[in-house]
């Protein structure tokens, strides 16, 4: 009778996996840990991740080694008696107190380290404000006339909608693509200016070790300087219950070397519509009232 249901148990765990790997969500690479990026930043976050995973892994040791040696050294059935001693034994107070703390403490400055290298924005070369509206991102290269509007590619979206009868898996980086990404130059640092024109969104980039919120009113800042020998696309989404369709504002993020950034930059400038005012670079602005969300008519649906 177990065997039996057994038999029906992995039957159906097996039709559940089935069914999981075939329900039509973004897939992100299956990795089990951080990864460690394409910058200094991310490098020192995964460093410090590992650092205290390991920190964890030796306590997790000693702790569960020390409970069951205990267990089986100290039995009822050898005659163990209970050792009424170490109850408010001052010795073992005190070490258990320190160490714990010591610990912390160890723990505290390595992760204080990358928390003020990470939040160091000074001496960036290149700014970009990022505003997250419902359901798109918009980037402005501060000091630049170049505002782009960044919405799910248009072969997701038709993808996604009910009944569209189009599989997802056929579509390259389904909910995962845009129509303009960011363009970015590597070896350079770049800061970025996030902030929200509607509700809360959060600009997150695993590869970048970015994950800011963007507040309606408020300006969180970080910055990236990505390896020049790390060109290539990046991709990211927001990472806030921002509303219905929350799931369907991805970040790529294109890096491309200091040269062909110069060169598209040029090319972007050229094609912004004539007497659109370049931004001025003064930190600390909410994004400039001119720009909007894009009208229905030109946006994706955001219907599902
Ligand atoms: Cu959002």
């Amino acid at each position: 009778m177990i065997k039996r249901n057994g038999h029906w148990l992995m039957v159906a765990l097996t039709g559940l996996v089935a069914a999981v790997a075939r329900v039509p969500v973004a897939h992100a690479a299956w990795t089990l840990n951080l990864t460690p990026g394409v910058d200094a930043v991310s490098r020192d976050i995964y460093g410090l991740h590992m650092l205290m995973f390991w920190w964890c892994v030796g306590i997790a040791v000693v702790v569960f080694g020390f409970i069951i040696y205990s267990l089986v050294r100290f039995r009822h059935s050898k005659g163990a008696v209970a050792d009424t001693q170490l109850l408010h034994n001052t010795r073992v107070e005190i070490v258990w107190t320190l160490l714990p703390a010591l610990i912390l403490v160890s723990m505290a400055v390595p992760a204080a380290r990358v928390l003020v290298e990470a939040e160091d924005t000074s001496g960036s070369q290149l700014e970009i404000r990022v505003t997250g509206y419902q359901w798109r991102w918009v980037y402005q290269y501060v000091g630049t006339n170049v505002t782009l509007i960044s919405s799910l590619d248009r072969d997701s979206d038709q993808a996604r909608q009910l009944d569209s009868g189009i599989d997802p898996f056929s579509v390259p980086n389904y909910l995962l693509n845009v129509d303009h990404p960011l363009v970015v130059p590597a070896g350079v640092k770049v800061r970025v200016l996030i902030t929200g024109g509607d509700v809360i969104h959060s600009w997150w980039l695993p590869a970048f070790g970015i994950k800011k919120d963007a507040i309606p009113g408020y300006i969180n800042e970080a910055w990236f300087a990505v390896d020049p020998d790390k060109l290539g696309t990046y991709r990211g989404q927001c990472a806030e219950l921002c509303g219905r369709d929350h799931g369907f504002m991805p970040i790529v993020v294109q890096v491309v070397s200091q040269q062909d950034f110069q060169q598209w930059l040029k090319a972007q400038e050229a094609a912004m519509p004539p007497g659109s005012a370049p931004l001025t670079p003064e930190v600390g602005q909410p994004p400039l009232p001119t720009y909007a969300p894009p009208s229905p008519t030109t946006a994706p649906s955001p219907t599902t």
